[in-house]
């Protein structure tokens, strides 16, 4: 296996034996075939819409980018659910190509043009309609061995195999957003055809054109941005917009159940039917920002918040006495102890946990996570009374909420008691390095502001910086998940508008922390959007050549940030550096 897809991989390179992630060579064989798979039923699907017929087909659309999903870090570590994946792929392809043949569209004999970078496979488009039965996990991996990245860097070099790699990464991110927004019936056309699209060129010689595929990761940032304000909207539609909401991370006596991931309609679900059963529901990870929504605070069962960064799960799932709920990444493979205790729903999947699936009509009947609940011991005053007791943390800064207080911002920056604001957003991780975050948060001066975004959050989220001098405004202000970065452009670019200039002119310094593919996306739609100076770590990806890393730093200023002197980085960031 080669997998080198997010910022853990090993040695900085790459995983080659085992994922560090626990991914086996198993799980990262069928990955590389479900995206071979999928990029024949993209460009399939690409002709079929751009087609005199113009073809559209839904269920092909929402696998898709559910397919795509699945194989993003911490997402899915079962072998079974990739077979069937795999098996799904082709059967869409079969059934969309059934359609096509009826409304007379063919697939013109250029879109199956063998590329070189497909070394011994068939073109992708080809491959799905292979007769060959796939046979079992073996079979697959005979082929799977064939797709992945170490042969496409033998043809293509290092260099264009990894730009090609960020454009699926970035997709990989994309997908899981409109993923998201589509489960609250938030879709767009558009978004299909430019995931698909950007799936097509790859397998087009296009794709073996550097400029070309760096214009395809640019237009992918751009897909990111829509669906970032389509999830915003989804969500603040749905639930409302954020208000500022205290929340408590100190267990309350009763049965529990602990929600990770990202998934705010799961969780909505959840509530619905745990409602009167005398269950506590509790948030974990990338949960947190659920408490600021009005349309989830207003359960009185939703009590609080359990446990830090999905690194530390099995530390908290250990001590979580009820059942746990997985909607989305990061999910890790779980200790014996609370095996029996955890549920993947959606796209998330461990070999020998129960999964929940939905009905045709999309609900998710979680009586097993609720059973589970019923049957463990919860939250006791004993084992309450043995928890060290924290502050609650306040969480719900999204971009209606901070730009209402904008005026105060304003003046205090005008009036130079706002010196700069840092938006340090992303992902968190276990790795040493990422203690430059808990550091530079030392640095800050007193006069400045941190937006956080995402679990990167859990460096800091429990502790008090105050407010802001001559104000009540705090000086931490959480933004919300990882995909809420879109509440951070829009405070951004309404700054900009009042100071009459572009956001690389604000007092604003953005330092992200990326770990899996959501980030990249991210990332390319502050590129898109022609963002500079943004510090990236704690490790540049491994799936860029310092020759590509040369064309980023050239065209936007991207710095790698500084993990040995935090302090440092912070001297140049208030020079808007
Ligand atoms: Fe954190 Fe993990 Fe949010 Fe990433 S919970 S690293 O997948 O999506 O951010
Ligand atoms: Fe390694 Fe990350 Fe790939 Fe897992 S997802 S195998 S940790 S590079």
């Amino acid at each position: 296996m080669l997998c080198y897809q997010c910022e853990q991989t090993k040695s900085g390179t790459g995983c080659t034996e085992i994922g560090v992630c626990g991914k086996t060579p198993e799980v990262a064989g069928l990955q590389d075939l479900l995206v071979y798979s999928v990029k024949g039923l993209a460009s399939l699907a690409h002709i079929a819409r751009n087609s005199p017929a113009k073809i559209e087909d839904p269920a092909v659309n929402t696998f898709i980018n559910g397919a795509i999903f699945s194989t993003l870090t911490n997402v899915n570590f079962a072998d079974d659910r990739f077979l069937e994946f795999v098996s799904e792929a082709r059967a869409h392809h079969a059934r969309l190509s059934a359609k096509m043949a009826a409304a007379g569209v063919q697939v013109p004999a250029s879109a199956t043009e063998q590329q070189v970078w497909f070394g011994s496979m068939p073109h992708p488009l080809l491959w799905n309609s292979q007769a060959a039965a796939l046979g079992g996990v073996g079979d697959m991996l005979e082929v799977a061995a064939k797709t992945g990245i170490a042969e496409r860097q033998k043809v293509l070099g290092e260099t264009l195999a990894g730009l090609q790699e960020l454009l699926v990464y970035g997709l990989k991110g994309v997908c899981a957003y409109a993923h998201h927004a589509e489960a609250l019936g938030f879709t767009d056309p558009t978004v299909y055809a430019e995931i698909q699209g950007a799936l097509h060129f790859l397998n087009t010689p296009g794709a073996k054109d550097v400029g070309q595929v760096l214009d395809a990761c640019f237009k992918c940032g751009a897909t990111n941005f829509k669906v970032m304000e389509m999830l915003s909207n989804a969500h603040t539609d749905t639930f409302g917009h954020p208000v500022p909401t205290p929340v408590t991370l100190n267990p309350v006596p009763g049965k529990a159940i602990l929600v990770t991931g990202h998934d705010m309609h799961d969780l909505h679900m959840l509530l619905e039917q745990t409602a009167g059963k005398g269950i506590n529901v509790y948030t974990h990870g990338e949960m947190l920002p659920a408490h600021g929504y009005p349309g989830l605070k207003k359960y009185p069962h939703l009590v609080g918040h359990f446990g830090g960064a999905w690194y530390r799960q099995k530390i908290d799932f250990a001590e979580f006495p009820g059942a746990v709920a997985v909607t989305t990444n990061c999910v890790l493979d779980p200790l014996q102890v609370y095996k029996q205790n955890i549920f993947t729903i959606n796209e998330t999947g461990l070999s020998g946990v129960p999964h929940i699936r939905p009905d045709a009509n999309g609900h998710k009947d979680f009586t097993p996570i609720i059973n589970r609940a019923l049957q463990l011991p919860g939250f006791t005053p004993e084992l309450i009374e043995k928890r060290p007791k924290k502050k609650d943390v306040t969480v719900g800064f999204g971009h209606k909420a901070v730009l209402s207080v904008a005026p105060q911002v304003i003046q205090a920056i005008q009036e130079k008691r706002l010196e700069h604001i840092f938006l340090v957003g992303g992902c968190d991780g276990s790795e040493p390095q990422r203690k430059y975050y808990s550091k530079l948060y030392q640095y800050m001066p007193t006069n400045t502001m941190v937006l956080t975004l995402g679990c990167g959050k859990f460096r800091i989220f429990d502790q008090d910086f105050g407010t802001l001098p001559g104000t009540d405004l705090p000086r931490l202000l959480d933004m919300g998940q990882c995909n809420d970065s879109y509440s951070a452009l829009v405070v951004a670019t309404e700054l900009a508008k009042v100071f009459k200039t572009d956001v690389n002119s604000l007092p604003l310094s953005l330092d992200l922390s990326w770990f899996e593919q959501k980030a990249v996306a991210v990332l390319l739609t502050l590129l898109h959007l022609g963002v500079r100076n943004i510090r990236l770590g704690p490790r540049l990806p491994a799936f860029l050549t310092p020759e590509a890393v040369g064309v980023l730093v050239d065209r936007f200023n991207l710095i790698p940030a500084n993990v040995a002197d935090p302090g440092a980085d912070m001297k140049m960031m208030m020079k808007n550096k």
